[in-house]
């Protein structure tokens, strides 16, 4: 274990670019959103202060009106598509215009608690900032991505998911269409195999709606009611539910007693909307497409991310996690993306079946919440097992256990560090 810990520490540290972290050289040159979240958690089980850093050089790129957005462009580099010149931003550090999964709040919990044990100068005065922009991008998500209040909160675009290419937006995406302004020319297939990337279709639809919002002039509001693509979306609003428990905490801790009382409001009324979207005759919660109206029942593990952010009725989470173990039946590296047994799942193919050290994470995290010790010790055994037999991969094959996709991974090696601890 020593030599694969050494290992993380060596990949957080080659690619550390000045307080913040590439996910991998080339591939992604930039800082993003929840990779970075992900990496200030493990970079708080060694170097707290180091662990602020992150966080603090990804709030540089938080927007007026309190989005964080999903790329800081903080150097130029050219082995990226898209690049500033596509998102046409106009930020003071060049930035993507959409957001990611809010994990920041659950990685400012875990960074002020590591500060705490460990007696760090300064750390009350650093979280305290850091929950005062943690809180404007938790009210953005509120008001810019649930304007009716439901509890739900919308992507308008794959990438903010995390999960870009997933069966999840099959449908929906096929009613954006292919053709865009601004030229694809795609840098991602230089670096690994095309067929373990998006395809070529799917990225013209994602410059597609890049197009779309940036003639909005990145409006909230305009870009709602323009809008190609709005999911109501489960994984995510599972994340900002835990966020906002964390943040709720937080708050209480540094006595912000209003901030405290309004973010468990949030937390209220997404837990009952979370509720709402479970479905028994699938064992799992659905997202909902609001251009058609539809649930979303592709079998994807967003609709086991739920266990994150909400206590179940036990019925609930034993149903749950059987339905998990259904999934991960015969293969080597647990947990798929996509549900092996349809025809859309691609066991090499990015977000439509890999397993991802960071998604059993936040399975693993919810399990446990949810009373299921045993799969959550196994998933854990499982992530760690693949990691040091095929190295710090961006995700995984389930069935053949192979490292796939970028390699020298910064959240790869911030899971382990996590799990390891
Ligand atoms: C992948 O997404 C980017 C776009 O954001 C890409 O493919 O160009 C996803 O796996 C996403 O979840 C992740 O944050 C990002 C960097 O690791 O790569």
């Amino acid at each position: 274990m020593t030599k694969h810990l050494d290992e993380a520490y060596r990949i957080l540290a080659a690619n550390d670019r000045g307080g913040y972290t590439v996910p991998t050289d080339r591939l992604y040159p930039f800082q993003w959103n929840w990779d970075s979240a992900f990496v200030a958690m493990g970079f708080s089980t060694y170097d707290v202060d180091r662990a602020y850093r992150e966080l603090e050089r990804l709030i540089e790129g938080q927007w007026a009106d309190g989005m964080i957005p999903h790329i800081i462009f903080h150097q130029p580099s050219d082995t990226y598509f898209p690049g500033p010149d596509v998102w046409r931003t106009s930020h003071t550090i060049p930035t993507s215009g959409i957001t990611q999964p809010p994990v920041f709040g659950m990685a400012l919990r875990a960074v002020h608690e590591a500060a705490e044990k460990a007696g760090t100068d300064g750390a009350t005065a650093r979280t305290l900032a850091l929950l005062r922009a943690a809180l404007k991008w938790h009210r953005w998500w509120y008001t810019a991505r649930d304007p009716e209040g439901t509890g739900l909160v919308a992507l308008l675009h794959p990438w903010e998911s995390g999960s870009d290419n997933s069966p999840a937006w099959d449908l929906a995406l096929a009613q954006v269409p292919t053709t865009t302004d601004t030229p694809v020319v795609r840098k991602d297939t230089g670096h690994v195999d095309a067929s373990m990337r998006p395809r070529d279709e799917d990225y013209r639809r994602f410059i597609h709606l890049v197009d779309a919002y940036a003639s909005c002039g990145w409006d909230p509001v305009k870009q709602w009611e323009k809008a190609p693509f709005k999911v109501a979306e489960v994984q995510t609003t599972a994340i900002l539910l835990k966020t906002g428990e964390d943040l709720e905490y937080l708050a209480r801790t540094l006595e912000l007693e209003s901030e405290a009382e309004e973010l468990a409001g949030y937390n209220a009324r997404t837990r009952n909307a979370l509720l709402g979207q479970w479905r028994s005759s699938l064992s799992r919660f659905v997202s909902r497409d609001l251009i058609s109206g539809q649930d979303i029942d592709a079998p994807t593990q967003a609709g086991f991310l739920p266990l994150l952010g909400l206590d179940l009725d036990p019925n609930m989470s034993t149903a749950a996690a059987a339905e998990m173990k259904l999934w991960s039946e015969g293969m080597k590296v647990p947990f798929p993306t996509t549900k092996p047994s349809i025809s859309v799942w691609e066991p090499k193919r990015y977000w439509r079946g890999p397993a991802w050290a960071v998604i059993n994470w936040l399975l693993i995290d919810g399990l446990i919440r949810n009373g299921q010790p045993d799969m959550a010790q196994s998933l854990r055994a499982s992530t760690i097992g693949a990691i040091e037999s095929e190295g710090f991969a961006e995700y995984f094959d389930p069935t053949t256990g192979e490292g796939c996709g970028g390699l020298g991974f910064s959240w790869t090696a911030a899971a382990y560090l996590w799990m390891a601890r």
